[in-house]
Protein backbone atom coordinates (compact mmCIF):
# COMPACT_ATOMS: atom_id res chain seq x y z
CA UNK A 1 0.00 0.00 0.00
CA UNK A 2 3.08 2.80 1.09
CA UNK A 3 4.71 1.65 -1.95
CA UNK A 4 1.73 2.35 -4.20
CA UNK A 5 1.54 5.57 -2.09
CA UNK A 6 5.05 6.63 -3.11
CA UNK A 7 4.21 5.49 -6.99
CA UNK A 8 1.34 7.97 -7.22
CA UNK A 9 3.08 10.59 -5.69
CA UNK A 10 6.76 10.34 -7.85
CA UNK A 11 3.60 9.97 -10.75
CA UNK A 12 2.38 12.80 -9.90
CA UNK A 13 5.60 15.11 -9.47
CA UNK A 14 7.11 13.99 -12.61
CA UNK A 15 4.03 15.13 -14.58
CA UNK A 16 3.82 18.78 -12.42
CA UNK A 17 7.25 19.14 -13.07
CA UNK A 18 7.08 18.26 -16.79
CA UNK A 19 4.21 20.75 -17.10
CA UNK A 20 5.71 23.14 -15.49
CA UNK A 21 8.91 22.83 -18.09
CA UNK A 22 6.39 22.33 -20.67
CA UNK A 23 5.00 26.26 -19.75
CA UNK A 24 8.31 27.96 -19.05
CA UNK A 25 9.59 26.46 -22.84
CA UNK A 26 6.13 27.76 -24.51
CA UNK A 27 6.86 30.96 -22.65
CA UNK A 28 10.47 31.00 -23.98
CA UNK A 29 9.61 29.98 -27.21
CA UNK A 30 6.68 32.61 -27.21
CA UNK A 31 9.16 35.45 -26.39
CA UNK A 32 11.54 34.18 -28.84
CA UNK A 33 8.81 34.21 -31.88
CA UNK A 34 8.10 37.87 -30.50
CA UNK A 35 11.05 38.75 -30.73
CA UNK A 36 12.44 37.49 -33.81
CA UNK A 37 9.02 38.53 -35.24
CA UNK A 38 10.20 41.98 -34.84
CA UNK A 39 13.60 41.00 -36.02
CA UNK A 40 12.34 39.96 -39.21
CA UNK A 41 10.45 43.04 -40.20
CA UNK A 42 14.23 44.20 -40.81
CA UNK A 43 14.35 45.24 -44.40
CA UNK A 44 16.65 43.19 -46.18
CA UNK A 45 20.03 44.38 -47.93
CA UNK A 46 18.63 44.28 -51.62
CA UNK A 47 15.82 47.11 -50.39
CA UNK A 48 18.54 49.39 -48.59
CA UNK A 49 18.49 52.96 -50.28
CA UNK A 50 21.53 54.11 -52.31
CA UNK A 51 22.92 51.08 -51.92
CA UNK A 52 24.89 49.15 -54.85
CA UNK A 53 26.07 45.96 -54.98
CA UNK A 54 30.05 46.89 -54.50
CA UNK A 55 29.49 48.32 -51.41
CA UNK A 56 30.69 46.64 -47.88
CA UNK A 57 27.54 46.44 -45.40
CA UNK A 58 28.85 47.41 -41.97
CA UNK A 59 26.84 47.19 -39.15
CA UNK A 60 27.85 49.91 -35.91
CA UNK A 61 26.00 49.34 -33.12
CA UNK A 62 27.45 52.63 -30.81
CA UNK A 63 27.19 52.46 -27.10
CA UNK A 64 25.26 55.75 -27.35
CA UNK A 65 25.59 59.60 -27.16
CA UNK A 66 26.64 60.07 -23.49
CA UNK A 67 29.32 62.23 -24.28
CA UNK A 68 31.77 64.37 -26.68
CA UNK A 69 34.56 61.50 -26.83
CA UNK A 70 31.64 59.51 -28.06
CA UNK A 71 30.21 62.03 -30.13
CA UNK A 72 33.66 62.06 -32.00
CA UNK A 73 33.96 58.11 -32.36
CA UNK A 74 30.46 58.54 -34.04
CA UNK A 75 31.69 61.04 -36.53
CA UNK A 76 34.57 59.28 -37.21
CA UNK A 77 32.94 56.11 -38.03
CA UNK A 78 29.96 58.09 -40.25
CA UNK A 79 33.42 60.23 -41.90
CA UNK A 80 34.33 56.55 -43.04
CA UNK A 81 32.04 54.31 -43.77
CA UNK A 82 30.81 56.45 -46.67
CA UNK A 83 29.93 55.45 -50.03
CA UNK A 84 32.29 57.15 -51.68
CA UNK A 85 34.97 54.64 -49.72
CA UNK A 86 33.14 51.46 -50.83
CA UNK A 87 30.78 51.24 -47.42
CA UNK A 88 27.25 51.36 -46.67
CA UNK A 89 27.15 51.90 -43.00
CA UNK A 90 23.94 50.84 -40.88
CA UNK A 91 24.26 53.13 -37.82
CA UNK A 92 22.80 51.77 -34.09
CA UNK A 93 22.77 54.01 -31.33
CA UNK A 94 22.00 51.91 -28.53
CA UNK A 95 21.35 54.49 -25.85
CA UNK A 96 23.65 52.93 -23.52
CA UNK A 97 21.74 49.60 -23.15
CA UNK A 98 23.08 46.35 -23.34
CA UNK A 99 19.46 45.13 -24.77
CA UNK A 100 19.80 47.48 -27.72
CA UNK A 101 23.08 46.37 -28.60
CA UNK A 102 22.37 42.38 -28.25
CA UNK A 103 19.20 43.42 -30.79
CA UNK A 104 21.60 45.19 -33.50
CA UNK A 105 23.79 42.66 -33.64
CA UNK A 106 21.27 40.40 -34.16
CA UNK A 107 19.03 42.37 -36.46
CA UNK A 108 22.38 42.65 -38.90
CA UNK A 109 22.86 38.86 -39.13
CA UNK A 110 19.32 38.97 -39.90
CA UNK A 111 20.22 40.95 -42.66
CA UNK A 112 23.52 39.50 -43.24
CA UNK A 113 26.21 42.49 -43.21
CA UNK A 114 29.19 41.61 -44.28
CA UNK A 115 30.76 43.18 -41.38
CA UNK A 116 29.55 43.94 -38.01
CA UNK A 117 31.28 46.49 -35.76
CA UNK A 118 30.41 46.41 -32.01
CA UNK A 119 31.38 49.21 -29.37
CA UNK A 120 30.23 46.43 -26.18
CA UNK A 121 28.91 48.83 -23.28
CA UNK A 122 29.87 46.37 -20.74
CA UNK A 123 32.11 43.47 -20.91
CA UNK A 124 30.06 40.87 -19.76
CA UNK A 125 26.63 39.20 -21.31
CA UNK A 126 28.02 38.26 -25.28
CA UNK A 127 29.01 34.75 -25.64
CA UNK A 128 25.57 33.82 -27.23
CA UNK A 129 24.61 36.52 -29.27
CA UNK A 130 28.86 36.41 -30.71
CA UNK A 131 28.49 32.81 -31.08
CA UNK A 132 25.34 33.78 -33.68
CA UNK A 133 27.33 36.01 -35.78
CA UNK A 134 30.16 33.46 -35.78
CA UNK A 135 27.53 30.81 -37.07
CA UNK A 136 26.52 33.64 -39.71
CA UNK A 137 29.97 33.54 -40.55
CA UNK A 138 29.65 37.42 -40.14
CA UNK A 139 33.35 38.97 -38.61
CA UNK A 140 32.84 40.75 -35.58
CA UNK A 141 35.27 44.04 -34.69
CA UNK A 142 35.35 45.05 -31.33
CA UNK A 143 36.05 48.93 -31.04
CA UNK A 144 36.44 50.87 -27.93
CA UNK A 145 35.65 49.15 -25.17
CA UNK A 146 36.00 44.78 -25.24
CA UNK A 147 34.50 42.01 -23.84
CA UNK A 148 34.81 38.97 -21.25
CA UNK A 149 33.89 35.62 -23.17
CA UNK A 150 34.59 32.04 -22.81
CA UNK A 151 36.35 32.12 -26.32
CA UNK A 152 38.30 34.82 -27.58
CA UNK A 153 37.39 33.06 -31.24
CA UNK A 154 33.91 34.40 -30.58
CA UNK A 155 35.22 37.95 -32.37
CA UNK A 156 37.67 38.69 -35.13
CA UNK A 157 39.58 41.58 -33.11
CA UNK A 158 39.52 44.31 -31.22
CA UNK A 159 40.77 48.05 -31.58
CA UNK A 160 40.89 50.52 -28.98
CA UNK A 161 42.75 52.50 -25.94
CA UNK A 162 44.74 50.93 -23.33
CA UNK A 163 42.66 52.26 -19.97
CA UNK A 164 44.77 50.52 -17.40
CA UNK A 165 47.70 52.23 -18.55
CA UNK A 166 45.51 55.66 -18.65
CA UNK A 167 44.18 55.21 -15.15
CA UNK A 168 47.91 54.05 -14.13
CA UNK A 169 49.70 57.68 -15.78
CA UNK A 170 46.96 59.43 -14.17
CA UNK A 171 48.15 58.28 -10.58
CA UNK A 172 52.14 58.47 -11.49
CA UNK A 173 51.28 61.98 -12.51
CA UNK A 174 49.62 62.90 -9.45
CA UNK A 175 52.58 61.25 -7.61
CA UNK A 176 54.92 63.84 -9.18
CA UNK A 177 52.77 66.65 -9.38
CA UNK A 178 52.16 66.19 -5.31
CA UNK A 179 56.02 65.48 -4.62
CA UNK A 180 56.45 68.97 -6.73
CA UNK A 181 54.38 70.95 -4.42
CA UNK A 182 56.21 69.20 -1.94
CA UNK A 183 53.06 67.59 -0.69
CA UNK A 184 54.53 64.04 -0.53
CA UNK A 185 53.83 63.28 2.92
CA UNK A 186 51.11 65.02 3.34
CA UNK A 187 47.63 63.21 3.93
CA UNK A 188 45.97 63.34 0.31
CA UNK A 189 42.26 62.71 0.25
CA UNK A 190 40.66 61.49 -2.95
CA UNK A 191 37.42 60.92 -4.66
CA UNK A 192 36.80 58.95 -8.18
CA UNK A 193 33.75 59.51 -10.37
CA UNK A 194 33.62 56.26 -12.57
CA UNK A 195 32.33 55.57 -15.83
CA UNK A 196 29.34 53.18 -16.55
CA UNK A 197 29.73 50.54 -13.99
CA UNK A 198 31.34 46.84 -15.75
CA UNK A 199 32.12 48.77 -18.94
CA UNK A 200 36.12 47.92 -19.80
CA UNK A 201 36.78 52.39 -19.70
CA UNK A 202 35.43 51.98 -16.25
CA UNK A 203 37.32 48.93 -14.86
CA UNK A 204 40.53 49.54 -16.44
CA UNK A 205 41.12 53.46 -15.20
CA UNK A 206 39.88 52.43 -12.04
CA UNK A 207 42.55 49.30 -11.81
CA UNK A 208 45.53 51.46 -13.18
CA UNK A 209 45.09 54.05 -10.51
CA UNK A 210 44.46 51.66 -7.69
CA UNK A 211 47.79 50.60 -8.37
CA UNK A 212 49.70 53.63 -7.97
CA UNK A 213 46.93 54.66 -4.67
CA UNK A 214 47.90 51.19 -3.23
CA UNK A 215 51.25 52.58 -3.57
CA UNK A 216 50.87 55.66 -1.63
CA UNK A 217 49.51 55.13 2.01
CA UNK A 218 49.23 58.86 2.79
CA UNK A 219 46.48 59.13 -0.14
CA UNK A 220 43.36 58.01 1.09
CA UNK A 221 40.09 57.57 -1.18
CA UNK A 222 37.00 58.88 0.58
CA UNK A 223 34.71 57.62 -2.16
CA UNK A 224 33.85 55.79 -5.75
CA UNK A 225 30.60 56.17 -7.44
CA UNK A 226 29.15 55.88 -11.26
CA UNK A 227 28.47 59.18 -12.63
CA UNK A 228 27.71 57.29 -16.13
CA UNK A 229 30.06 59.36 -17.94
CA UNK A 230 27.79 62.01 -18.24
CA UNK A 231 27.94 65.54 -17.36
CA UNK A 232 24.68 66.08 -15.27
CA UNK A 233 25.32 62.70 -13.09
CA UNK A 234 28.73 63.82 -13.14
CA UNK A 235 27.49 66.89 -11.36
CA UNK A 236 24.60 65.17 -9.11
CA UNK A 237 27.81 62.72 -7.70
CA UNK A 238 30.23 65.47 -7.29
CA UNK A 239 27.35 67.87 -5.41
CA UNK A 240 26.86 64.93 -3.02
CA UNK A 241 31.11 64.02 -2.32
CA UNK A 242 31.01 67.96 -1.30
CA UNK A 243 28.46 67.68 0.73
CA UNK A 244 29.39 64.74 3.02
CA UNK A 245 33.14 65.34 2.98
CA UNK A 246 34.41 68.18 4.51
CA UNK A 247 37.73 67.69 2.69
CA UNK A 248 38.95 66.97 -0.59
CA UNK A 249 41.79 67.26 -2.32
CA UNK A 250 41.62 65.23 -5.47
CA UNK A 251 39.14 64.43 -7.99
CA UNK A 252 39.67 61.68 -10.83
CA UNK A 253 36.75 62.09 -12.84
CA UNK A 254 36.80 59.00 -15.57
CA UNK A 255 35.85 61.41 -18.63
CA UNK A 256 35.56 65.08 -19.44
CA UNK A 257 31.91 65.28 -19.86
CA UNK A 258 31.63 64.01 -15.63
CA UNK A 259 34.64 66.37 -14.86
CA UNK A 260 32.48 69.54 -16.80
CA UNK A 261 29.80 68.78 -14.20
CA UNK A 262 32.24 68.08 -11.75
CA UNK A 263 33.53 71.55 -11.66
CA UNK A 264 29.54 73.13 -11.82
CA UNK A 265 29.49 71.35 -8.66
CA UNK A 266 32.81 72.50 -6.82
CA UNK A 267 32.03 76.38 -8.08
CA UNK A 268 28.28 76.10 -7.49
CA UNK A 269 29.47 74.78 -3.61
CA UNK A 270 31.72 77.74 -3.81
CA UNK A 271 35.13 76.61 -4.00
CA UNK A 272 37.71 76.17 -6.79
CA UNK A 273 40.13 73.82 -8.45
CA UNK A 274 42.57 73.12 -11.06
CA UNK A 275 46.89 74.50 -10.69
CA UNK A 276 45.64 77.54 -8.47
CA UNK A 277 42.20 76.38 -7.04
CA UNK A 278 41.32 74.07 -3.84
CA UNK A 279 41.02 70.99 -5.31
CA UNK A 280 43.42 68.73 -7.95
CA UNK A 281 41.46 67.70 -11.24
CA UNK A 282 42.58 64.68 -13.19
CA UNK A 283 40.09 63.94 -16.47
CA UNK A 284 40.19 61.14 -19.27
CA UNK A 285 39.55 62.08 -23.06
CA UNK A 286 41.00 65.13 -23.67
CA UNK A 287 38.42 66.71 -26.02
CA UNK A 288 38.80 70.11 -27.02
CA UNK A 289 36.30 71.35 -24.67
CA UNK A 290 38.19 69.96 -21.43
CA UNK A 291 41.76 71.09 -22.96
CA UNK A 292 39.64 74.87 -23.30
CA UNK A 293 38.89 74.29 -19.27
CA UNK A 294 42.55 73.54 -18.55
CA UNK A 295 43.53 76.64 -20.40
CA UNK A 296 41.07 78.62 -18.23
CA UNK A 297 43.05 77.08 -15.44
CA UNK A 298 40.06 74.54 -14.46
CA UNK A 299 41.69 71.33 -15.07
CA UNK A 300 45.36 70.23 -13.92
CA UNK A 301 45.91 67.06 -16.31
CA UNK A 302 43.92 64.77 -18.99
CA UNK A 303 45.11 61.86 -20.19
CA UNK A 304 43.57 61.30 -23.98
CA UNK A 305 41.51 58.91 -25.46
CA UNK A 306 41.51 58.74 -28.82
CA UNK A 307 37.64 57.95 -30.53
CA UNK A 308 39.15 58.40 -33.89
CA UNK A 309 38.86 54.74 -34.60
CA UNK A 310 36.75 54.69 -37.98
CA UNK A 311 40.18 54.82 -40.18
CA UNK A 312 41.65 51.75 -38.19
CA UNK A 313 38.79 49.74 -38.47
CA UNK A 314 38.16 50.54 -42.35
CA UNK A 315 42.29 49.33 -42.57
CA UNK A 316 40.79 46.11 -40.76
CA UNK A 317 38.35 45.39 -42.93
CA UNK A 318 40.32 45.88 -46.24
CA UNK A 319 43.28 43.33 -44.76
CA UNK A 320 40.27 40.91 -44.12
CA UNK A 321 39.17 41.35 -47.99
CA UNK A 322 42.25 40.92 -49.28
CA UNK A 323 42.38 37.76 -47.21
CA UNK A 324 45.02 38.88 -44.77
CA UNK A 325 45.31 37.56 -40.92
CA UNK A 326 44.82 40.64 -39.11
CA UNK A 327 46.18 41.09 -35.70
CA UNK A 328 43.70 40.21 -32.67
CA UNK A 329 44.08 43.40 -30.56
CA UNK A 330 45.31 46.62 -31.42
CA UNK A 331 45.87 49.53 -29.35
CA UNK A 332 46.05 53.13 -30.46
CA UNK A 333 48.58 55.53 -29.38
CA UNK A 334 48.18 58.31 -26.80
CA UNK A 335 49.50 61.29 -25.19
CA UNK A 336 48.27 63.08 -21.86
CA UNK A 337 48.07 67.01 -21.28
CA UNK A 338 48.78 69.00 -18.47
CA UNK A 339 48.05 72.79 -17.18
CA UNK A 340 52.08 73.62 -17.76
CA UNK A 341 52.07 72.72 -21.76
CA UNK A 342 51.37 75.56 -24.44
CA UNK A 343 47.48 74.77 -24.83
CA UNK A 344 47.38 77.41 -26.84
CA UNK A 345 49.15 75.68 -29.87
CA UNK A 346 47.99 72.44 -28.71
CA UNK A 347 44.42 73.45 -29.13
CA UNK A 348 45.01 74.84 -32.50
CA UNK A 349 46.07 71.35 -34.02
CA UNK A 350 43.78 69.32 -31.96
CA UNK A 351 40.87 67.53 -33.74
CA UNK A 352 38.22 66.46 -31.76
O1 LIG B 1 36.02 57.90 -22.08
C1 LIG B 1 33.73 58.32 -22.36
C2 LIG B 1 32.68 57.59 -23.10
O2 LIG B 1 34.63 53.98 -23.60
C3 LIG B 1 36.55 55.30 -23.85
O3 LIG B 1 33.09 56.24 -23.06
C4 LIG B 1 35.07 55.26 -23.83
C5 LIG B 1 34.45 56.19 -22.81
C6 LIG B 1 34.93 57.63 -22.88
O4 LIG B 1 31.42 57.84 -22.73
O5 LIG B 1 33.72 59.69 -22.59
Amino acid sequence: MRKKCIRIVALLMIVCVGSLCGCVSIQKQDKEANQRGALEEEKPLSDLPGKNRDHIVVGFSQVGSESDWRNASTESFRNMFTAENGYYLLYEDAQQKQENQLKDVRNFILQEVDYIVLDPIVETGWDTVLKEAKDAGIPVILVDRTVEVENDDLYTCWVGSNFEEEGRRAGEWLESYLKWQERENDRIRIVTLQGTLESSSQIGRTQGFLKVLDANKKWEMLERRSGEFTQAKGKEVMDDFLSTYKDIDVVISENDNMTFGAIEAIEAAGKSCGPAGDIIVISFDAVQAALELMKRGKINADFECNPILGPFVSDIIQRLERGQEVEKIHYVQEQYFDASMNLEEILKKREY
